[in-house]
């Protein structure tokens, strides 16, 4: 298992909030340079507009993270997690569509197509889709071929029919069916959002060179906090305001969706979120101080506002 984190000795006790806010700045100015406006300007602005609005960052972040925790660079994993973003938030603009779930706010913001329109909404996620695949092949330096191109067809395979594609469609075929089960929302979930969560995980160790134990470990690590992920944002729809979540508040139950919390109610999901974030902890416990970023961004899935 490779374990050469690149700081020898990192602090004893680990700042989440410098950590985050110190990355996000490094990922926003490389999404920033990653995509200039030119000619058509509409279709670059409409894309632009979307990916530089703002967002945790997070799927960037935990690239970065598992990068360094296995012994690469930024620079490495860099373009990647940018492409995370560029996929990640083409979905935002796609889910946000009148076709699907007809939102007008994102991230605090007009919805895509609120200020572009439908069709250029449309455009402006499959350009960033197919961006991101090639930001990935021509962009990623000092990483052997043989590595990004199991990068690029990982996120492909997390981005399609077998990934976030497919979550949405059982997503899509659910709604106002209150017989939904909880392994039918466990699929829908484990793909539509846990899938590109995994590959951002994944990713960054395979850029560094990890070897497929600790990728395996790095997968169970994901899966965990990526159902964890979607069980805070079910009870987030229902206990926090739109103006911390920037978007709409209280879809699910006005949409008629089984959520983790119609199943279980808002404590008994927050206490499986918990136990799902404690054991993706242990899974990384292995890596040893080097995974402090890891563990303290599982705390944070469980532990955020918005
Ligand atoms: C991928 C080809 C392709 C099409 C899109 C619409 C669709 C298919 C899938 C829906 C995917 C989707 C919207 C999943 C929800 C994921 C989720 C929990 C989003 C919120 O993520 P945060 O909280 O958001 O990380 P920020 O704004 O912080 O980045």
């Amino acid at each position: 298992m490779v374990m050469t984190h690149s700081t020898d000795s990192p602090p004893a006790s680990f700042d989440l909030k410098t950590y985050l806010s110190d990355r996000k700045l490094r990922v926003e100015a490389a999404l920033d340079a990653s995509l200039p406006v030119k000619y058509p300007e509409t279709i670059y602005e409409s894309m632009r507009y979307s990916l530089m609005a703002g967002g945790k960052r997070l799927r960037p972040i935990l690239c970065l993270a598992t990068c360094d925790l296995m012994g690469g660079t930024e620079a490495m994993a860099m373009p990647t997690a940018c492409a995370l973003e560029m996929v990640h938030t083409m979905s935002l603009i796609h889910d946000d569509l009148p076709a699907m779930d007809n939102d007008d706010y994102r991230r605090g913001k007009l919805t895509n197509h609120k200020v572009f329109g439908d069709d250029v909404a449309i455009l402006a996620g499959d350009a960033l889709l197919t961006y991101a695949f090639e930001y990935v092949a021509t962009q990623t330096r000092d990483v052997p071929a043989e590595r990004i191109l199991r990068v690029v067809a990982a996120l492909g395979r997390a981005v399609g029919a077998e990934g976030l594609v497919g979550g949405q469609v059982v997503d899509l075929a659910s709604e106002g069916n209150a017989d939904v089960t909880v392994e039918t929302l466990d699929f829908i979930h484990l793909h539509k959002t846990g899938a590109l969560l995994e590959v951002s995980v994944t990713s960054g160790a395979v850029l560094a060179g990890a070897d497929d134990a600790a990728i395996a470990t790095l997968s169970d690590y994901a899966q965990r906090i990526g159902l964890a992920f979607q069980i805070v944002d079910d009870v987030l729809d229902i206990t926090a305001t739109s103006e911390e979540l920037g978007k709409s508040a209280g879809k699910d139950l006005k949409a008629q969706k089984a959520t983790y919390p119609s199943l279980w109610g808002i404590d008994e999901s927050r206490r499986r979120a918990q136990r799902l974030i404690d054991e993706a902890k242990a899974a990384v416990d292995s890596f040893g101080s080097g995974a402090q970023p890891l563990m303290a961004l599982a705390d944070y899935i469980v532990a955020r506002t918005h």
